[in-house]
């Protein structure tokens, strides 16, 4: 399924996390033997790309364990069995997006403000337009004036009808009308912007809540997603807001942007592991068409990717 164009791309976009801590670990493997000091090295690395402590112990733990078990000695058998652990760590959550059939599918993204949510909507509403589905956007995000001309701007560029009402109206509403108008031109699919900073993080919260509860008044189980951007080049940052997401309105996934400007793409491997959340997708730059959907063999073999141009 994977195309040469999307392994390629999803190198390209990995570049600066590659020629920092993954390009360190894979020079690890370069050498002739695995001592003590090199199982040190894999764990301060891991750390320093940001693995998070906790699945670094288990990984390198159970890389060991893999590497004794099938008497794997030579630094290339390790790293194999690195990759093979590495993908499996990201394969734990992983599930498709939107599984299951329905009429309407409502999309919700949240996440706080400057993390990519307008531009990695515009790149999914995208997606499902190059899948033939019927896309509107919402523009929930009322609070700052330029949010909803930006997300116009962009349905413009794509070519999606964008739901708005004025600065300052009420984010409910404006679902409200777009969950209308999605049923009324039979679309598959409801992207809603919303804000992601309010007077408070209280009240941000009390407007994502109550936006999710009017969607699930208007139709069957929505919002059948609720999509957590989060910004790859914060880090640890972006976990711990993200648990407050999750504890406050119910995120079923992640969406991780600007990996092409992050060193330690690492945070990929915590997010499963600490969240328990799956990644769908990655944005890797600003473009319409820098986006993937997530895989995790495609991501590993992208880190680990030889450098072409070094
Ligand atoms: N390098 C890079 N920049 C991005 C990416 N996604 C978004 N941005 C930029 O990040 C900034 C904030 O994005 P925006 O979509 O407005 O974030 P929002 O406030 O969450 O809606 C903008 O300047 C975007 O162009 C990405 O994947 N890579
Ligand atoms: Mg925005």
């Amino acid at each position: 399924m994977l195309g040469f164009g999307k392994t390629k791309k999803m190198e390209d976009g990995l570049a600066k996390t590659r020629q920092s801590v993954f390009g360190r670990i894979a020079n690890l493997f370069k050498e002739n033997e695995i001592t003590e000091e090199t199982w040190e090295e894999l764990e301060m690395l891991l750390i320093q790309a940001d693995v998070g402590m906790a699945t670094t112990i288990e990984l390198i733990e159970a890389v060991r364990t893999e590497a004794t078990r099938v008497i794997a000695r030579t630094p290339q058998a390790i790293e194999e069995i690195l990759k093979e652990e590495l993908v499996r760590l990201l394969s734990a959550n992983q599930r498709e997006y939107l599984e299951g059939d329905r009429v309407l599918n409502v999309v919700l993204v949240v996440g706080v403000n400057g993390s990519g949510k307008t531009t990695s909507i515009a790149k999914l509403a995208r997606f499902h337009k190059q899948r033939g589905d019927g896309v509107l956007l919402a523009a929930a995000d009322t609070f700052r004036a330029a949010a909803i001309d930006q997300l116009q701007v962009w349905g413009d560029r794509v070519g999606v009808e964008v739901i708005a009402h004025q600065p300052k109206a009420d984010p409910g509403a404006v679902v409200y009308d777009a969950l209308l108008a999605g049923q009324s031109r039979r679309a598959d699919v409801v992207i809603v912007d919303t804000a992601g900073r309010l007077h408070t993080k209280h009240n941000l919260m009390r407007e994502l809540a109550k936006i999710r509860s009017i969607a699930q008044k208007q139709i069957h189980r929505a919002p059948h997603e609720t999509l957590l951007v989060l910004d790859a080049t914060t880090g640890q940052n972006a976990l711990n807001q993200a648990k407050e997401f999750v504890n406050a309105v119910g995120i079923t996934g992640v969406i991780l942007a600007k990996l092409d400007s992050s060193a330690k793409g690492g945070m990929v491997f915590a997010i499963g592991r600490e969240l328990g959340l799956p990644i769908l997708f990655t944005a890797t730059g600003e473009q319409l068409d820098d986006w993937a959907e997530f895989d995790p063999v495609t991501f590993v073999d992208a880190l680990f990717a030889e450098n072409e141009m070094r």
